[in-house]
């Protein structure tokens, strides 16, 4: 099958330019017009005029189905990937989870199950480790080899994810033979407990105080320390989900002096804030860690992405209803499962918001949502990129569409929307996955088990930039 796409501009990380783009099977086999000018051959052709032509968006931070608050992120792989499509996200790489006790590969064919017949789009995994001890840290070697090779610890959520400094340094270590890479979740979850239980013996039980606990210096202080614990065991390091100025700080200041240091933020800490977490229980749509912060963060985060400090996007999307889910924290915030819907917005959000809105130049859009992720997370050329043999992973996006996000219209298997109401500019037209078109004018033309497992090469990447 042969789709030729026409007179479209081609939007990539680098530049843009009118060309046509020819897809033969699962890639892309031609930019531009053949020898002489001519028009190449195809069974298909989308007619472009107007819109932007990028590679599929890629979001390296999402949990599907995660078990966690006593209840499951509420999307499958199937309802999640599907969602995903819709919002011109054409790959995602999920955190698989290491239990308390049990082995990696464990945790990792759990995954592996999941996704796999389910996925409607391309998809990989990082690795939570739960537990750091010579049997875990000797199976890294093994998951690196099967393209799982990203390990996330957290120095929050004590008695459930969190590792001390001697687990993580010993991480740490490994990856420096191994060739993996440790991701963060960097807060002091320690000292937020202790701030979380002062606050509800005062009777502060409202989702608010999920957002006074969790400090930015708590999350500043953390990042600072594990970027240190990286320096000392020689290795780079990937911050996830950066939302205070605390934390960017000592990003910028560990890459000033040279430290291959890198972090992702999300479109909640970038859109959304602690005015959302006040309005009573209702604020519990809005608890994730870490947590919203006050607005005026957002244009220091953008400074962070036109800079590099902040070198991409992703969501942390976790999604949990609030009926039923997030009620679980009625009269105790600490009992609201964390975590927020987003991988349906994203691509969207920061069109709007970003490119729109005046912050970045749409290459740098490009750049964020899908050219980055591929580069740090080893898919880059085969996704990321429009370029002659990469995977046709292909977005037609009308720059100039309008419409509103809601939850009555989203497809993301969550019963609200933190973005209700909210009007955006630019929006997927057409979204192809290796060379078949997945979505089409808000239709889903995909299929349930398209989604290939991606095995990722070891992040090279931050150890070279
Ligand atoms: N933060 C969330 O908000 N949800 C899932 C896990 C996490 O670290
Ligand atoms: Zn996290
Ligand atoms: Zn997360």
């Amino acid at each position: 099958m042969r789709t030729l796409i026409t007179n479209g501009t081609v939007v990539t990380a680098d530049g843009s330019y009118r060309a046509d783009v020819l897809v033969d099977g699962e890639t892309i086999a031609q930019i531009g017009s053949g020898p002489g000018g001519a028009t190449p051959a195809a069974d298909q052709t989308i007619d472009a005029r107007g819109k932007y032509v990028i590679p599929g968006g890629i979001d390296v931070h999402t949990h599907m189905e995660l078990p966690f608050g006593g209840t499951f992120a509420k999307d499958t792989f199937e309802t999640g990937t599907r969602a995903a499509a819709f919002g011109g996200t054409t790959s995602i790489v999920d955190f698989a989870v290491q239990s308390r006790g049990k082995s990696l590969r464990e945790g990792l064919d759990a995954w592996h199950a999941k996704a796999q017949g389910n996925a409607c789009v391309d998809y990989g995994f990082h690795m939570i480790m739960s537990d750091v001890n010579d049997g875990t840290l000797a199976e890294m070697y093994q998951l690196v080899a099967e393209g799982v090779p990203d390990f996330k610890l957290f120095t929050a959520y004590p008695g459930v994810f969190y590792s001390d400094d001697g687990a993580i340094f010993r991480a740490m270590q490994r990856t420096a033979t191994n060739g993996g890479l440790i991701m963060m979740h960097a807060e002091n979850g320690m000292a937020i407990d202790v701030v979380a239980g002062d606050e509800v013996a005062l009777g502060h039980t409202d989702p608010y105080y999920h957002g006074v606990a969790r400090k930015a210096v708590f999350e500043g202080e953390a990042t600072n320390r594990v970027i240190r614990l990286a320096e000392a065991a020689g290795v780079p390091i990937y911050i996830v989900h950066l939302s205070a100025l605390d934390a960017l700080e000592a990003v910028r200041t560990a890459r000033d002096r040279g430290t291959r240091a890198f972090a992702e933020t999300c479109p909640q800490y970038l859109f959304l804030s602690m005015d959302d977490l006040g309005h009573g229980f209702e604020g519990a749509k809005f608890v994730c860690s870490p947590p919203l912060r006050e607005r005026d963060v957002w244009p220091e985060l953008w400074k962070g992405l036109i800079r590099d400090d902040l070198a991409l996007v992703s969501t942390d999307h976790c999604p949990f209803d609030f009926h039923g889910q997030k009620e679980l924290g009625r009269g105790d915030f600490r009992k609201i499962p964390n975590g927020l819907p987003g991988v349906e917005d994203r691509v969207d959000l920061l069109h709007d918001g970003g490119v729109v809105g005046g912050q970045i130049t749409r290459e740098r859009w490009v750049d964020i949502i899908s050219t980055a992720p591929a580069k740090l997370f080893g898919l880059y050329p085969r996704k990321g990129a429009i370029a002659v043999g990469s995977d046709a992973d292909l977005v037609i996006y009308d720059p100039a569409a309008r419409h509103t996000i809601s939850a009555r219209t989203h497809h993301m298997d969550v019963d609200y929307s933190c973005y209700e109401g909210r009007e955006v500019v630019g929006r997927s037209d057409v979204v192809m996955s290796r060379g078949t078109v997945v979505v089409r004018d808000g239709t889903f033309t995909g299929r349930k088990g398209w989604g290939q497992f991606l095995k990722r090469a070891p992040a090279d990447y931050v150890r070279q930039h």
